[in-house]
């Protein structure tokens, strides 16, 4: 239930957005959704207790939401407001949220698997009863960084998940033109970690291998990659017009919806009536609701706001 409501708020989040930046011109910039992906996230946050740590990247709303952040906060960020999770300096791409232990969204593909790894350490180290995850798109597994990463994460057992969100494609590359082996997982024997690859629109296969997986961390077993198959129903950004990206194959994952499926699952589980399905989406409309007004009605940074927080080493 709890993964079938954050879905639902993320897909909503994520549709608001999209008519903020497409129809009403009220967000500026890149605007990156990850509407389809959704058990990915919830799966995976569902799984997790409050000290584990998430690193993130462009695509990340729906971790975020899932992970319990404010939908006001990020709302008012996302729109650049002084009241936003981060002061209105990230905006929709660099988003940090502490209160949830989501510590870091990088949009330097493949960064966020090295500071995972760093995070995952600190853990070890400090003998922390708790695991890092780092999400990472398919696209990403072809840089240097990540396979640094993994080899450090292996070879010093750390506690951390690499969860791969494969969704078939990199920005306007499709897996086949990035990659030359069929199965991501199978890149985790090369790192001495085990590598799972699982439908990642299903909710309750995400959960699981979530579970498993930090269970194995936990108990000192190291790291494991889980390769989720997924599918970006919309572009890479909300300027790209999807050209590369066959009609049918969009409208034949668009018929995998996570969310529906989940929604069956539970239905045919007795646990979830159309009235409770009701609920869950009036909720979702309303805190996207509170979220559009209280970031319209924020204040903008003062421009001399600009250099606080910022600090060198
Ligand atoms: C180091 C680096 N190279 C290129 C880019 C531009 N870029 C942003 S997202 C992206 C595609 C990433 O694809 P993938 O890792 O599969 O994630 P997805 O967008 O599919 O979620 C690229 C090339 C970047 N941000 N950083």
């Amino acid at each position: 239930m709890e993964m079938a409501r954050t879905m639902i708020l993320a897909r909503q989040f994520e549709e608001t957005l999209a008519d903020l930046v497409r129809q009403q011109g009220k967000i500026h910039g890149m605007m990156i959704l990850a509407t389809g992906q959704e058990a990915v996230g919830s799966g995976v946050c569902a799984a997790l207790s409050a000290n584990d740590i998430l690193i993130t990247n462009h695509r990340s709303h729906h971790h975020l939401l899932a992970r319990g952040a404010d939908p006001k906060a990020l709302m008012a960020e996302i729109f650049g407001k002084r009241t936003g999770c981060n002061k209105g300096k990230s905006g929709t791409l660099h988003l940090a949220v502490p209160e949830v232990n989501a510590l870091c969204t990088t949009t330097v593909v493949g960064g966020g698997p090295p500071i995972a790894v760093g995070a995952a350490f600190a853990q070890q180290y400090e003998n922390r009863e708790a695991v890092t995850v780092c999400f990472l798109g398919d696209g990403s597994t072809g840089e240097g960084s990540v396979h640094e990463a993994f080899n450090l994460a292996g070879l010093w057992r750390l506690p951390v998940l690499f969860v791969c969100e494969n969704n078939k494609y990199a920005a306007a590359q499709s897996y086949r033109e990035h990659t030359p082996v069929d199965s991501l997982a199978a890149r985790g024997a090369a790192y001495g970690m085990p590598g799972e690859s699982i439908d990642g629109n299903d909710a309750l296969a995400v959960f699981e291998a979530t579970r498993r997986a930090r269970a194995r961390a936990l108990a000192g077993e190291g790291p494991t990659l889980i390769e989720c198959l997924t599918y970006r129903w919309r572009g890479h950004g909300e300027t790209d017009h999807q050209l590369y990206q066959p009609a049918d194959e969009i409208a034949a994952w668009k018929k995998k919806c996570p969310i529906d499926r989940l929604v069956n699952t539970l239905r045919e589980a007795g646990a979830l009536g159309d009235a409770d399905l009701e609920a869950m989406r009036a909720t979702a409309a309303e805190a996207v609701a509170d979220a559009v007004r209280f970031a319209e009605e924020s204040p903008w940074p003062e421009p001399q706001e600009a250099l606080d927080d910022v600090w060198v080493a």
